[in-house]
């Protein structure tokens, strides 16, 4: 299945599902814990990523794992702009910044980052202003509540009625800011506010919401994939990751958000090569 995403130096088309790897400049990430909050090796491990064959990497200093506060604006940036400059002095590769403040999305435009991945959609104050003035690509997300408790009891009265109801408004919202329909992407949240059946019955449905435009998914070691097999803890969970991220690009997914990139650009790459023989 083809996509195509406007971003402000252009627009990237494939006909295949994207890696994005995933780069924590974070001291409590939920998977790979303080290791790289020096810069340096940020770094090293953003361009490892492009090694094992990432098409686009996601950089975020905030923890948003279940039970996490947000971070300071000043800490954020403090993180995340020496590994966006350094980053950028060695290589072109796609960058998206997992933020959802403004200032922090704007100087992240200005080191040249191409997609902002904002969990909670553009929606604190001025969000959507930036995200139009920088003509970045946008990925929009849903959440029920935030980090801190959203684990707490999600519920819903109807659960895929309301995500895409919450994603249609954003787009809406994005639209009437003056950011392209071209630019956007979204993605239901795995893990977001949401039980493992929550879960479940998004990844069946997840079709759905292309109809929004492309689909960006991440599952990669989430405790829904723990919780599913009986509590395997975070380090065993990379098949579970790449089971559910060959669905979500059989269902049509544009972006695969992973820790695991050469793993799951192997499992993309054999089911394609499968695919080439259906002919
Ligand atoms: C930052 N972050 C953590 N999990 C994520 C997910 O599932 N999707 C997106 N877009 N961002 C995420």
């Amino acid at each position: 299945m083809s996509w195509s995403l406007r971003h402000s130096r252009g627009v990237w088309v494939s006909d295949r599902p994207w890696v994005m790897g995933i780069v924590n400049v974070t001291p409590d990430s939920f998977s790979d814990g303080g290791s790289f909050l020096d810069p340096e090796a940020a770094v090293e491990h953003a361009l490892q990523l492009v090694h094992e064959g990432a098409d686009i990497l996601d950089l975020g200093a905030e923890s948003t794992r279940p039970g996490s506060s947000p971070v300071p604006v000043e800490e954020e940036l403090r993180r995340l702009i020496p590994v966006i400059k350094a980053l950028r002095r060695r290589t072109d590769i796609p960058l998206s910044v997992d933020t959802s403040q403004p200032e922090v999305m704007r100087q992240a435009a200005a080191e040249g980052v191409n997609l902002l991945n904002d969990v909670r959609a553009l929606m604190l104050p001025g969000a959507l202003e930036v995200a139009a003035e920088t003509g970045l690509a946008v990925c929009l997300m849903h959440m029920q509540g935030q980090p801190l408790h959203m684990q707490s009891n999600p519920g819903y009265g109807n659960l895929r009625q309301e995500v895409m109801s919450f994603l249609q408004g954003r787009v809406k919202a994005c639209l009437e800011t003056g950011i392209d329909q071209r630019s956007i992407c979204v993605d239901p949240g795995f893990g977001f506010g949401k039980t493992l059946q929550h879960n479940l019955e998004l990844m069946a449905h997840l079709h759905d919401l292309l109809e929004l435009g492309p689909v960006l998914v991440g599952a990669s070691r989430k405790s829904m994939l723990g919780v599913a097999l009986g509590g395997r803890p975070v380090h065993e969970r990379m098949p579970a990751g790449l089971a559910a991220a060959l669905w979500a690009a059989k269902e049509g997914a544009a972006i695969l958000r992973t820790h695991d990139v050469q793993a799951t650009c192997d499992v993309l790459r054999i089911w394609r090569l499968i695919e080439e023989h259906k002919a």
